[in-house]
């Protein structure tokens, strides 16, 4: 994790240094190191600690002597320096997309354009369509572009806010007194997006726990402070609500915050129809006796339901499901058995098969499929059917070597515009798993997108779409195609639409992810590691399945592995949902 931190910093630095005007050549040295250090599977701070740095090809002195002050100090004087120097909301219009650090440089340093807003207002009356950095074309294209941007970028997506608010949990645990502390909100429902993040903890007197909570390194502003409510900012921005309520109101409380704001109101009409009020401090009856909830089991309990899990509570059925005893028992990490999607240093991953099979492994999984891009995905080096050979030789070594994990090969291969895929039906045939994904030609006419998708799940040898709907989130929407079309003939050729669990995808989305299985569609829930370290990106398609109310039984990957191959292995049309 120290590696991705360095990186960005070596990022943050090379932004920096071009908008203050430096020399390419070194603003170049930085982008080359930074890229480096992402790709690198070893940890920053051991190779800073042996001395290995220096000999990391792309790394001068210079930039290790800062990842060695930066592994060691936690911080780099000369960045902060810099940073300082430059306003925050300058470095703020580097995430508009397409605006780069160069455009950023001239704006700045040239006009006193120094934020999103002084951009966008600019834009608005023209007077960028004279600047040389931008011109007429982009002015147009920013005034379109800006306010979806300031839409999308309001909300931070899961998984970047999950960390944070997991480290900030467990720092209020820890605070005096505290009995209990947990994430709520949105958070915890696993939405794909974050407004805000509210914290509870449960403690007789708030005042240490407030201290305490303060106190945390994260914090880097106070927006407000009161006996039982703090409100700061963490990361760049991001809020946290820190609540304190006595240990016996914490089961209403946590109801009450975890949300949504759709499924409390249908249970407090539940309260309601008892005779009893519900607020976040828990019941009070017709008499007015108070009839507090310690944990959330009571709140259900109390208007007569079973727990719902928190990534149901969105008023979509989940109360009709408990009332009638339908809930599903939701499918946990611990179902999932194997990787279907995972890449090596053979096309654009930054880990080595081996390093990939050892991460899986570490993670208690029983397989691991290399799916390596295809020659047609030319800028992530992607294979050609010479190096998929050559790859298979290496897989055969490395399952010799995996001790019981089971290396399975596979391609993620190129969904050409014509529905046809960039291997032949021959090379494929051979292959344990079949990724199938789209990563170009993103704006043909709707009905084009929908032949092309189904051509590729009605292909033979197809197993897995990846990403089907090729959205980013907070950067781009999806593809435009009729779904319901592209779910029926998922199920209906038994072939598996993926959940990619990587955070900035989520793609299947939950309500997609619901619709196919109800259509009986077999879904993958995919890592698509680029890095030993993305195997733990799997939570987050988790969490999506689990709005998605999927159960293990729905989930292609749960499969022991040779009932896996078993049933991959049958001739399609295959029946899935039999299980
Ligand atoms: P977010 O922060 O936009 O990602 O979404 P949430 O769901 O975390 O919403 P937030 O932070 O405004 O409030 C947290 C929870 O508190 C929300 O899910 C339900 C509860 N809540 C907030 N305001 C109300 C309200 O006016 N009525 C009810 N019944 N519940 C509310
Ligand atoms: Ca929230
Ligand atoms: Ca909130
Ligand atoms: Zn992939």
């Amino acid at each position: 994790m120290l590696n991705k931190a360095a990186s960005e910093l070596l990022q943050g630095f090379a932004d920096a240094l071009e908008i203050r005007g430096a020399n390419t050549f070194r603003v170049r040295a930085f982008r080359n190191a930074a890229r480096r250090v992402d790709a690198l599977t070893t940890d920053i701070g051991e190779l800073v600690e042996s001395g290995e740095i220096q000999n990391v090809k792309g790394i001068g002195k210079a930039i290790a002597g800062l990842l060695r002050e930066f592994v060691d100090q936690g911080r780099v004087e000369e960045f902060d320096q810099m940073r300082a120097e430059i306003p925050a909301s300058v470095f703020e219009m580097l995430r508009v997309p397409g605006v780069g650090p160069k455009t950023v440089a001239a704006l700045y340093n040239d006009h006193g354009i120094d934020s999103v807003d002084a951009l966008e207002a600019a834009a608005r009356e023209g007077r960028l369509a004279s600047i040389k950095a931008v011109g007429p074309k982009r002015q147009e294209r920013l005034v379109k572009e800006l306010p979806r941007f300031r839409e999308r970028t309001a909300r931070r997506p899961l998984g970047e806010v999950l960390p944070i608010a997991e480290r900030l949990a467990a720092h209020a645990a820890a605070a005096p007194g505290v009995e209990a502390a947990q994430y709520a909100g949105s958070l915890r429902r696993g939405r794909e997006t974050i407004g805000d993040v509210d914290i509870l903890a449960a403690a007789r007197d708030p005042a240490p726990v407030m201290r305490h909570f303060l106190a945390s390194a994260e914090v880097d502003d106070v927006v407000g402070s009161g006996h039982t409510k703090t409100s700061v900012l963490v990361g760049g921005g991001l809020q946290v609500d820190l609540l304190v309520v006595a240990p016996e109101e914490f089961g209403a409380a946590l109801a009450y915050f975890t949300g949504s704001k759709e499924h409390n109101i249908e249970i407090r009409a539940r309260a309601q129809q008892r005779g009893l009020s519900l607020n976040e401090r828990g019941f009070l009856d017709a008499a007015g006796v108070r009839r507090p909830a310690a944990t959330e089991a009571d709140v259900y309990a109390t208007v007569g339901m079973p727990w719902i899990a928190p990534e149901m509570r969105e008023n979509r059925g989940e109360l009709a499901a408990a009332d009638e005893g339908a809930l599903p028992a939701l499918i946990e990490l611990g179902d999932i058995r194997g990787e279907l999607h995972g890449h090596s240093l053979w096309s654009d991953g930054a880990g080595s098969i081996a390093d990939m099979v050892a991460a899986a492994r570490a993670r208690g999984l029983e397989y691991f499929t290399v799916t390596d891009h295809s020659h047609g995905q030319r800028v992530a080096n992607g294979l050609s059917a010479e190096r998929l050979a050559a790859q298979a030789e290496e897989v055969e070594r490395e399952r010799e070597a995996s001790c019981g994990l089971r290396v399975l090969h596979g391609s993620e291969v190129e969904i050409l515009p014509d529905g046809s895929l960039d291997f032949s039906d021959e090379i494929l045939a051979g292959l344990d798993v079949v990724v199938a994904s789209i990563h170009s030609h993103f704006t043909l006419p709707p009905e084009q997108m929908t032949r092309r998708l189904i051509a590729a799940i009605e292909h033979p040898h197809v197993d897995i779409i990846g990403h089907p709907t090729g959205r980013m989130l907070g950067r781009r929407d999806g593809y435009v195609f009729d779904v319901e079309a592209v779910l029926r003939a998922a199920a209906a050729s038994g072939t598996a639409l993926e959940i990619n669990a990587a955070p900035e995808r989520l793609d299947v989305n939950d309500v997609t992810a619901r619709r196919a299985a109800e259509l009986g569609a077999p879904i993958s829930i995919n890592s698509d590691a680029h890095h030993p370290n993305d195997l733990a990106s799997m939570r987050y398609g988790i969490l999506t399945a689990r709005r998605a109310w999927l159960r293990a039984a729905d989930v292609l990957n749960t499969l022991p592995v040779d009932d896996l191959l078993a049933w991959l292995a049958q001739p399609k049309p295959r029946q899935w949902s039999a299980r």
